[in-house]
């Protein structure tokens, strides 16, 4: 088989790659080791920023999620039971965060790909990249039926995430590897319980941080701090709901916390990854394969949609005129905004848990809480980073 472009990951990176290629007229393959159902019904992230749905929108990929999406422009801190918000979208541009569930995205992404006529292939298995320096990089799987079948292209797009094999078929010491582990962890509750609350809230406590996300008008998503090597089996359901009500308890409030059926529990690893570049030969990395941010300031699935248009510009660029301008600097131009990514999602972290390394840190936590609740201008900048220039 032969195409312009083989896209591997069927995730938010890969599918909007695939569509914004597929109505320049390239023609892509996508392969992806789950089932359609699977990736469908994956919840992970669930909020938009403005520049993602204008991309999505001129595109005409927005439809369903431009009326369905909750719109939000406020988030609440709470700190030793006294709660501020910080309305955001007042403060730049009246720009709003789209809460939409990413296996919704996925789930339109899938659908506007297939009615346009495009290819996927689900449950694949054993894809393994090769000649990526050629011209014609070629890349093989096993088919859900057990076949062998191979695509020879022109590039090769690894969108296959943080565990796919993209990354790690590109020769050691090409890339440079940035890590690095925050010192703390997650419990990411999925809970079937109404959000008790219209705005995020980021919950300090002596406990540790609490987080209430939105994720629709009947599910909603809860973090809770954890000690380091903590098992989501070591909490019982009762455990995590007395611990959130405890950590979001206001004084002088009858505010409550709605519970529900817990139907997810799951640690997660707050660590940051990015390599540079974020290409080899014809291979290029997109989203979470090259870069893997933690969940505090919602990016991730922001960064992996910015890297898919930015390569599709590429590429239409390419195919229409010949030149290789927008693939040699694609690395480059997603880098300055994965990084600006980083920097904000980590001073985040460090404010909002007060012993990230040590009680000298849990101090400063303290002062950037109070900087942000008292200053104007400090509130601008945390708005402008949080919703996206
Ligand atoms: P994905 O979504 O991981 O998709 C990769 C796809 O590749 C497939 N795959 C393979 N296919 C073929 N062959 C192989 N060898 C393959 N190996 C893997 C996988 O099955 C999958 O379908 O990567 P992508 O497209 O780069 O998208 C990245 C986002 O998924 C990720 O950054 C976000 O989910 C991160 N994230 C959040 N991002 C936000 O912007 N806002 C949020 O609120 C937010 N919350 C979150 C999150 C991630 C979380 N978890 C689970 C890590 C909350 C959580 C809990």
């Amino acid at each position: 088989m032969k195409r312009a472009v083989a896209v591997i990951g069927a995730g938010p990176a890969g599918l909007t790659l695939a569509n914004l290629i597929q109505q320049s007229g390239i023609d892509c393959v996508v392969l992806e080791r789950g089932s359609r159902t699977h990736v469908e019904t994956r919840p992970r992230a669930g909020v938009l920023e403005h520049r993602s749905v204008t991309m999505l929108e001129s595109h005409g990929l927005a439809d369903r999620l431009l009326m369905e999406a909750d719109r939000h422009g406020t988030c609440e801190f709470r700190v030793n039971g006294q709660a501020f918000q910080v309305a955001y979208s007042d403060l730049y541009d009246d720009r709003l965060h789209y809460v939409y569930p990413q296996q919704e995205v996925v789930k339109d992404l899938i659908a506007a790909f297939l009615d346009a006529g495009g290819d996927i292939r689900f449950s694949v298995s054993d894809v393994e990249l090769r000649d990526l320096t050629s011209s014609h990089p070629t890349v093989d799987w096993t088919s859900a039926d057990g076949v062998r079948e191979a695509v020879t292209a022109d590039f090769v797009a690894g969108c296959d995430g943080f565990h796919g094999v993209s990354r790690p078929s590109i020769p050691e010491g090409v890339l440079t590897e940035f890590t690095h582990q925050h010192g703390i962890e997650w419990l990411a509750i999925l809970a079937e319980a109404p959000p008790s609350t219209k705005a995020i809230i980021y919950a300090l406590h002596a406990d540790g941080f609490a987080g209430h996300m939105l994720r629709s008008p009947t599910v909603s998503r809860f973090y809770l701090q954890v000690p380091v090597g903590t098992k989501a089996s070591d909490w019982s359901d009762e455990q995590v709901w007395e611990a959130l009500h405890k950590r979001f308890a206001l004084h002088d409030s009858n505010w409550a916390l709605t519970e529900g059926k817990i139907i997810e529990k799951r640690v997660l690893d707050m660590r940051s990854h990015v390599v540079e570049p974020m290409s080899y030969g014809r291979l290029y990395l997109l989203g979470d394969a090259a870069h893997i941010i933690t969940p505090v300031g919602a990016k991730g699935m922001n960064l992996a949609m910015n890297d898919a248009a930015t390569l599709s510009r590429a590429l239409t660029e390419f195919y229409a005129t010949g030149s290789e301008t927008g693939l040699k600097t694609y690395s480059d131009d997603c880098l300055r905004r994965v990084w600006r990514a980083q920097e904000f999602s980590q001073w985040m972290v460090n404010m909002i848990h007060t012993d990230v390394s040590s009680p000298f840190f849990g101090r400063l936590a303290q002062a950037r809480l109070e900087h942000l609740a008292e200053s104007p201008a400090y509130r601008a900048t945390f708005a402008e980073n949080y919703v996206g220039p």
